[in-house]
């Protein structure tokens, strides 16, 4: 009987062990810690697109959730001053380049902000307003403009692999710049397989415990 319990414990804690890399949840990868300068860096991350719901870049290591909706992109109201030209390339050597979190002289945001790949019903939204003296603000913290984001760059994640991300900042308005801290967050989803596993050990589990 001790046997088939150490038997069943020793299942658990390999399944338990298998499940922390594949059973899913967002890894976070560290890009820059915030400062007033121009930001210039590339990270390198290994990504299965058939096993991730979405990726985007956002100022903490887990989203941000403000009333039951997750937020990405830093929950501010220009986020990067002013913007980030992302380029990425994939594993085949297909690159692509789009300016995000793009917002005006004025502190207007408009554009792709954070949403990097994941459809717009899967991603978390990104949050944005203006300052208070801008003719042109888009909302205040307590009513911000919401962008509901697909991902900028979904067509480039074709295969699974080391995707390259370089991130260079730009300004728009006066000589201010500045980004906060940055990650990028990839959330993966369980592989099948992982599934199967754990329904399968659950059984064995069980089944020896009958004896
Ligand atoms: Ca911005
Ligand atoms: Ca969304
Ligand atoms: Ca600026």
């Amino acid at each position: 009987m001790k046997k088939v319990r150490s038997f069943g414990i020793l299942v658990l804690v390999l399944l338990v062990v298998m499940s922390q890399s594949a059973f899913g949840g967002i890894i976070a990868t560290h890009i820059a810690d915030g400062q007033r300068a121009i930001l210039n860096k590339s990270i390198s991350v290994n990504i299965d697109p058939a096993n991730t719901n979405w990726i985007a870049w956002h100022n903490l290591t887990f989203p941000t959730n403000r009333a039951g909706v997750d937020y990405v992109g830093s929950y501010s109201w220009i986020a990067v001053d002013d913007y980030f030209d992302l380029k990425i390339t994939n594993p085949l050597g297909t690159s692509q380049t789009v300016r995000m979190d793009y917002n005006d002289a004025w502190g207007l945001s408009t554009g792709p902000q954070a949403v990097i790949f994941g459809t717009a019903a899967d991603t978390p939204n990104v949050a944005r307003w203006g300052a208070s003296w801008s003719p042109t603000s888009a909302g205040t913290s307590s009513n911000p403009k919401i962008f509901d984001e697909a991902g900028a760059f979904n067509s480039l994640f074709t295969t699974a692999g080391d995707y390259t991300f370089t991130f260079l900042s730009g300004n728009t308005g006066s000589t201010v710049v500045g980004y906060p801290n940055m990650y990028l967050l990839v959330d993966v989803v369980p592989e099948p397989t992982t599934i199967g596993l754990l329904v399968l050990g659950g059984v064995i589990f069980v089944s020896k415990r009958q004896f």
